[in-house]
């Protein structure tokens, strides 16, 4: 029998600072990699995005109407800290705090992710993850927001899709110099990474008594593209290095055998100093969570060099690795108008990996479809597709809670319009429409989408929709 959600569950929807809230360069604001990345012609910067900072009373309002339990945003460290180190910008903490505030008049939980890709640029100028020293920078900034934040948050997210950031580090603005370097320079900056994750995991535990804190990486099911051995060895390969050098680090404190095996292979061990083994084993999390869009698929012949992979989508797979695994499009999956797959019952089988694997509550922060809404008359917005993805991934999560998976929450991404990563304005994730197009700003007026009522209604009947 169906087991139902647990009454306190977390239902709400998430965002990041860079992607909604604009006012790039206001009140102190340093600028981050995400300011001066590069933007394709056709694709809009994040300057303005959807001028939640301007608006956040307004967009706080809208949430409380869906009922929203909880809210996932990130704070943008160069709001806080413009330079990266060094002198705090109070104008930032008032944002935030003023935020919160916001929140919980309407008893909305915050969920705050501290780093979301926007890494300040003054520390990117000094080598970024790469150089030791942004280990402390983090660990100094994490620091300020559990002194000033503390007393109202209860719930943190170290650093957002950490695996992304390495796989795809080039695209996240991680990366710069010698290509031919590259990869050994991300697997550095992943290691900081971990030890300055948990650093901040035994901070909190330190400093704040009942807060709870968790990593919160892109976590996805990886299948075999056929029943072969090799494809299955494949699958075996690229999930290792896709998810558990992650979570095996976060939770267990150590590196995941196959993955440093991988990393060994090809010359890109990190430099380890000494004491690092122990930082890893000591700071702790108390949850995990992570992101889902799709799974994904791999193969593992390799024995014809020249066959082309079968993959044509854009979604999160990573490049192929030579003898390892080649991504593989999964020919029984529907895809979005962006070519990602749908696979919501890859959502349970992920849910159920990740708990077995953890034995850890978890929480999911990302989860959605991106679609080019159209706005129709008397201010109508039937995203009927969004409505059919979010219903289909919720009751996989029902069913996983059934399988005895602890799941304490869900927030689809995103609560509200936002810029996408790669993709500009119109790749729409939001249940709250904003009106601009990518060079139009338009009056920016928030429009509720049939998903917005839909999403009211799953909230108020606790998943029974
Ligand atoms: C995740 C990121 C988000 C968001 C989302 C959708 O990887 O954490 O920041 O961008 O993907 O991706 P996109 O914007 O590329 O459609």
């Amino acid at each position: 029998e169906l087991k139902d959600f647990p009454d306190d569950f977390l239902w709400g929807a998430s965002t990041s600072a860079y992607q909604v809230e604009g006012a790039w360069d206001e009140d102190g604001k340093g600028l981050s990699v995400m300011d001066v990345g590069n933007h394709p012609e056709d694709v809009t910067d994040f300057k303005v995005a959807s001028d939640h900072y301007h608006n956040y009373k307004k967009d706080v309002a809208l949430m409380a109407e869906m009922g929203f339990k909880t809210y996932r945003f990130s704070i943008a460290w160069t709001r806080i800290i413009p330079e990266g180190t060094g002198e705090i910008n109070q104008k930032g903490i008032e944002f935030y705090s003023n935020l919160i505030d916001e929140l919980l008049k309407y008893d909305i939980e915050p969920l705050v992710t501290m780093y979301h890709f926007d890494l300040p640029l003054a520390l990117q100028k000094k080598g970024g993850w790469e150089n030791r020293e942004t280990v402390d920078a983090f660990v100094n900034y994490a620091e300020v927001l559990f002194d000033e934040f503390g007393d109202r948050v209860q719930y943190w997210l170290t650093i957002n899709e950490q695996n992304m950031m390495i796989l795809h580090g080039d695209a996240l603005g991680l990366l710069e110099g010698d290509p031919d370097n590259v990869k050994k320079g991300l697997y550095q900056s992943n290691h900081h990474m971990l030890v300055a994750q948990s650093m901040v995991f035994d901070l909190c535990h330190k400093k704040l008594e009942s807060a709870k804190i968790g990593p919160a990486p892109n976590i996805s099911t990886v299948y075999p593209a056929s029943s072969k051995p090799e494809d299955v060895l494949a699958a075996n390969n690229y999930s290792s290095i896709r998810n558990w050098l992650y979570l095996d680090a976060a939770v267990f404190g150590r590196y995941n055998a196959t993955a440093w095996s991988f990393m060994e292979e090809k010359g890109i061990i990190p430099e380890i100093k000494d004491g690092d083994m122990e930082i890893l084993k000591a700071g702790k999390p108390d949850f995990i969570a992570f992101n889902y869009y799709t799974s994904a698929s791999v193969e593992g012949d390799f024995k014809d060099e020249k066959k082309e992979s079968n993959y044509e989508g854009d979604q999160q797979v990573v490049d192929n690795e030579k003898g390892l695994y080649r991504r593989h499009q999964n020919e029984h999956l529907e895809k979005t108008e962006f070519g990602w797959e749908i696979d919501p019952i890859g959502f349970r089988t992920t849910l159920r990996e990740i708990y077995s694997r953890y034995n850890l509550p978890l929480i999911v922060t990302e989860n959605g479809l991106g679609a080019y809404d159209k706005l129709e008359e008397n201010d109508k917005i039937n995203d009927n597709y969004r409505i059919d993805y979010l219903k289909k991934h919720i009751k996989q999560a029902q069913l996983a809670i059934t399988d005895g998976v602890e799941l304490f929450g869900y927030c689809p991404w995103s609560a509200i319009d936002l810029v996408s990563t790669h993709q500009g304005i119109n790749k729409r994730y939001g249940f709250i429409y904003v009106n601009r197009d990518e060079f139009d700003l338009k009056d920016m007026r928030r429009i509720k989408k049939k998903s917005f009522h839909w999403y009211k209604d799953v909230i108020e009947s606790n998943g029974k929709h």
